[in-house]
């Protein structure tokens, strides 16, 4: 019996950073997602295809069942929640740090300090946890730019080289945590595809080690 299997990836680094990966287990796209406008793409296996979707949607198809298998940061896992899903492994991809970054000599508002995110409820939980009041405003997108503006006095966001940052007169300020891309399960599909998923996986975890 062939066993079918989607896997949802975002197109950009975890692409790119997953096609090692994907090759260790035998599978290689037809298709590259940077040039070609397909949604689904075929593999050299003909029981594979892949899906190229938001890297925030990643755990919501995987969630649901309409993928299999995805590849999604911890940054985004830990915003959805983890819900329906199994995060088996760490393949230590598209590495950085989620951090509350600002202007060092900025003197936030004294009442409740405003946070712009599009990460509003690992936000909320960082500074909830600490007993410290705030206000997050969610965005979607170029958060740098929220404390130039005056809209927020500081920003949660990932930084890899910092050089984003930087550029924008802001500094990293809190580690909230490190972070790497993880391969996620939908809990059914674990239990039905169990032999194929645990070979993806087994061979896989060969060039992460490596
Ligand atoms: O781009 P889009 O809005 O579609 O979605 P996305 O930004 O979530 O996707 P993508 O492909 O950019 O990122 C996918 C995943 O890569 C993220 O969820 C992270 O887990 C991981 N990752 C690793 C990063 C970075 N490094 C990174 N540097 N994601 C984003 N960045 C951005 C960051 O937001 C900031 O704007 O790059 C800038 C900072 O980079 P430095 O090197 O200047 O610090
Ligand atoms: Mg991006």
């Amino acid at each position: 019996m062939t066993v079918h299997l989607t896997i949802a990836l975002s197109k950009g680094r975890i692409f790119q950073e997953t096609l090692p990966l994907l090759a260790a287990a035998g599978i290689v796209p037809a298709d590259d997602p940077e040039t070609s406008r397909k949604l689904i793409l075929d593999t050299n296996q003909s029981d594979v295809k892949l899906v190229i979707i938001r890297a925030t949607d990643v755990p919501i198809y995987v969630q649901h069942g309409a993928a299999d298998l995805g590849v999604a940061g911890k940054d985004v896992l830990l915003e959805h929640g983890g819900e329906g899903l199994y995060e088996p492994l760490d393949l230590r991809i598209a590495r950085c740090r989620l951090m509350v970054a600002g202007d060092p000599n900025h003197q936030p508002r004294l009442s409740r300090p405003r946070i712009a995110t599009k990460y509003i409820n690992t936000t909320r939980r960082w500074f909830a946890d600490q007993g410290r009041q705030v206000e997050v405003i969610k965005l979607y997108g170029s958060m740098e730019l929220a404390p130039l503006v005056g809209l927020a006095d500081y920003i949660v966001d990932v930084v890899d080289t910092g050089n984003t940052l930087k550029a924008n007169g802001l500094a990293p300020l809190e580690h909230i945590a490190d972070i790497s891309s993880r391969l996620i399960i939908n809990k059914a599909a674990m239990k039905m595809k169990h032999a194929r998923i645990k070979a993806i996986m087994k061979q896989m975890a060969t060039v992460i080690d490596a």
